[in-house]
């Protein structure tokens, strides 16, 4: 009672005090198949590809809170401004505290299917890497999926040239800018499982898409196996 009372009122307080979530406590998508709590690829699997087993040991599917996220790199769904705004670009800003906007106003914005890095100011995590994904065009989805893409392998880069080994995706561009859950898991997979196939993936240790809304939960477990 006391105990829970001190929790909630230091930790209204202190920053500090909140709780962070380690990367040993978030699960690979090998482990969740192991524990049963994703279905492996059955014959009535849309999987075109062969399962890989890199992906599986390296990826995981994680559903909450970026900001509480104590890894190396996070990706922020930012704008082309790095402005800050709603969505997960405003939560990131406000647990990081007003050193990320003062930063990010230095970088002269991003273009859209890029990505830029910063340090992380008051976040559990090392660096955040804002990348600014398209707005949904039906009209274009071509164009949609190849710079939605490029938003995650040139994270992917920006991680490994800054060192960082484990990296936790939002679901960029899955938001207010509409990308359909679905088609976005879809190309968001593909692309991270290119680049750990590629030369620099050796580089990375752990891949987190972190869903926040059930729809983006679905479209991971169904597009991972
Ligand atoms: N942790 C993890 N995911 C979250 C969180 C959170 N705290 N909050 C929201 N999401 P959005 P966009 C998910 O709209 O579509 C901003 O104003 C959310 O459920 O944040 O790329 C920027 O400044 C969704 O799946 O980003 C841009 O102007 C995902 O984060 C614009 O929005 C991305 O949704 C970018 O739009």
């Amino acid at each position: 009672m006391l105990a829970s009372y001190l929790f909630k009122h230091i930790s209204s307080i202190s920053p500090t005090v909140k709780m962070a979530t380690q990367l040993s406590e978030i699960p690979t998508v090998a482990q969740l198949y192991q524990l049963k709590k994703l279905l492996p690829p059955g014959t009535e699997s849309n999987a075109s590809v062969t399962p890989s087993q890199t992906f599986n040991n390296k990826v995981s599917i994680f559903r909450g809170n970026i900001t509480r996220l104590k890894v190396d790199a996070i990706v922020n769904a930012a704008n082309k401004h790095l402005a800050g705004g709603g969505g997960v670009d405003g939560a990131i800003h406000a647990a990081a505290g007003p050193g990320l906007l003062d930063e990010c106003s230095t970088l002269g914005g991003c273009e859209t299917g890029s990505a830029k890095i910063t340090g992380a100011y008051e976040l559990f995590c090392k660096k955040v890497i804002h990348a600014v994904g398209p707005v949904y065009s039906s009209r274009g989805p071509e164009r949609s999926a190849a710079l939605l893409a490029s938003c995650y392998t040139t994270s992917l880069q920006l991680a490994v040239d800054n060192g960082c080994k484990s990296v936790a995706f939002s679901g960029l561009s899955t938001g207010i800018y509409g990308y359909p859950s679905q088609d976005a898991a879809s190309v968001a997979t593909k692309a991270v499982r290119e680049f750990l196939g590629g030369a620099s993936g050796d580089k990375i240790d752990r891949v987190i898409f972190c869903t926040f809304e059930m729809k983006d939960v679905n479209a991971y477990n169904d597009w991972i196996p």
